[in-house]
């Protein structure tokens, strides 16, 4: 299987033989998030199922809302005490333990990042109610800390209960002085992480931004939307920005402080890396403020390249445009030199990407790079727009779990709204080949019968490994161990293992010379596993009548 070429009906044949092994009923759903990819020459890819309820009883590798909003969106801003309202076991797995990295401007300056902060929820809360409890964590992390900000985040069993921790926030602002916001983030609102993402921009947006209407230095300032500086991505591409003499107001939400976020309105540009995640504060960004926004990617070289030159464009400015080529070239050698390395020993080896709802994407970029095909990708909760592009938005059916999540109606700010280029000159950089509010998706930048599987299960990741025996493959921690088992090179795309960073141009050289040395490792070849070698246990059912 592994040598010959993939067709259509060999890939649809594979797909069936998945689909066999679930009920009628499952099996119908799954087919419709299973595909096998087209993408002809008018760009047109097939309609993919996302954004649908896992079946109970699939190991799926999806998180909850409330990971999406504490975990991924606010979680890595250090100078906000989030306090997990809940069970310590929630607060425990979302501590920023998957290497968000934060550089506080000073050796005195707030970092909370380090900490876990959470109301210990017991039975007796779940009875009588949390709202005391949580009262007490807000005061007693006020006394010890005297932070800027404390955000609370709901669990499962404070939706259950009913706590109101909008009102308690509201309460505590007023009695302490400072910023308390909450969120309505409860595990099992939405179908994914993808929930807390909305709910994490909806708060944020309307309770941070626009606070702080001071204008920074800079002539080209721009905000970082979707970047979370997991294994020090952001910093890397600060350094970029910064040679460049772009400036960043605020990056959503690496390396950042809710200062950031409050001033981050005054930007005259919103440059997107994560899609899924964030596409919602770009939007409510530029209805209330007028800023415009475009999709960047700094995961590889190329795209590095291309992004900044993106940025440089929409600023129209020819010094900028030559320090950004002049940027460029001096990176471009080390990359080049790199690539020249790690090419030919990972040139035609195939990979597979499982990740999030941007990473599945934006890595085959360095993938493609080095020469590799990218078999099967699929995200974990992208949406269809992320699948297809965001074309496909009018077309998309708003079910009763998308419904749950609030969208907030805005409108433009009476004073400060100011768009920042009119709509001629959008009109004329598009015509230029610049796209505002445009994102083509995952689909259109995959090859011809390659497979495309939303929310991939356990079983399918089993299935895909036994059949195609990848060089490589990509997802999470929960995936790691099983797909090692089977003798395959696996990489984290979450938490980079203790790699990193791979965005820009020296994250790059990172992943070359990573990925080279996983795919040429020998190390599996010289493993027997003991199932290999002994038979394996096996049991009857004992029927007791
Ligand atoms: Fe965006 Fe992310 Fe991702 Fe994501 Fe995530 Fe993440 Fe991810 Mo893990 S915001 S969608 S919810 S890029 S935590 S930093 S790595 S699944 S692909």
């Amino acid at each position: 299987m592994s040598d010959e070429k993939n067709t259509a009906a060999k890939l649809e044949k594979i797909k069936a033989e998945i689909l066999a092994k679930y009920p009628t009923k499952v099996a119908r759903k799954r087919a419709k998030q299973i595909l096998v990819n087209r993408n002809d020459s008018t760009g047109k890819v097939p309609e993919v199922g996302a954004n649908m309820r896992t079946v109970p009883g699939i190991i799926t590798q999806r998180g909850c809302s409330y990971a999406g909003c504490k975990g991924v969106v606010l979680g890595p801003t250090r100078d906000i005490v989030n306090i997990t309202h809940g069970p310590v076991g929630c607060a425990y797995y979302s501590w920023l333990t998957r290497r968000n990295q934060t550089r506080p401007e000073s050796d005195t300056a707030e970092n909370f990042m380090n900490y876990c902060f959470t109301t210990d929820m017991q039975d007796e809360h779940i009875v009588f109610g949390g709202e005391k409890k949580l009262k007490q964590a807000i005061q007693e992390a006020f006394d010890l800390f005297h932070p800027k900000a404390i955000s609370v985040f709901s669990t499962c069993p404070v939706g259950l209960i009913g706590d109101d921790v909008h009102a308690v926030a509201r309460e505590m602002k007023e009695k302490l002085g400072i910023n308390v916001f909450a969120f309505s983030c409860e595990g099992y609102k939405g179908v994914s992480q993808s929930a807390g993402h909305h709910i994490a921009n909806n708060g944020i947006f309307t309770h941070v931004v626009g606070l702080d209407d001071t204008i920074g230095k800079g002539k080209f300032r721009i905000n970082l939307l979707g970047e979370y500086n997991i294994g020090g991505d952001s910093f890397e591409i600060e350094r970029i920005l910064d040679a460049c003499g772009i400036s960043l107001v605020s990056t959503y939400s690496g390396n950042s402080s809710i200062d950031h976020f409050a001033n981050s309105h005054t930007a005259d540009l919103n440059a997107i890396m994560c899609h899924r995640s964030i596409n919602y504060m770009a939007e409510m960004m530029e209805s209330k403020f007028g800023i415009p926004w475009i999709k960047v990617n700094f995961i590889g070289a190329e795209s590095t390249a291309k992004s900044l030159r993106k940025i440089a464009q929409y600023f129209e400015d020819e010094e900028l445009k030559a320090k950004v080529e002049e940027v460029i070239a001096a990176e471009m050698p080390a990359v080049k030199a790199s690539l020249e390395k790690a090419k030919p020993r990972c040139e035609g080896k195939r990979a597979m990407l499982f990740v999030g709802g941007s990473r599945a994407h934006h890595y085959q970029d360095l993938f493609g790079e080095l020469g590799m095909e990218t078999l099967a990708a699929g995200y974990e909760f992208g949406h269809r727009d992320d699948y297809e592009g965001r074309r496909v938005l009018p077309s998309i059916k708003v079910d009763a779990d998308s419904r749950n999540i609030e969208e907030l109606h805005i409108t433009p700010d009476p004073k400060r709204y100011a768009p920042r280029k009119d709509e001629e000159s959008l009109k004329k950089l598009e015509s230029e080949g610049l796209a505002f509010r445009e994102y083509d998706g995952l689909m259109p930048d995959m090859k011809e019968n390659t497979l495309v599987i939303d929310d991939i299960s356990h079983f399918e990741t089993e299935k895909l490994i036994e059949m195609f025996k990848p060089d490589i493959f990509c997802a999470g921690i929960k995936e790691k161990y099983a797909i090692q088992k089977s003798g395959i090179p696996m990489k984290q795309l979450h938490s980079y293992d203790s790699g990193g960073p791979y965005a820009g141009f020296k994250g790059a050289i990172n992943f070359y010379e990573e990925i080279e040395r996983m795919v040429n490792a020998k190390i599996w070849s010289y493993i027997t596993p003991p199932w290999a070698a002994e038979p394996e246990l096996s049991a009857n059912y004992a029927w007791v009548a």
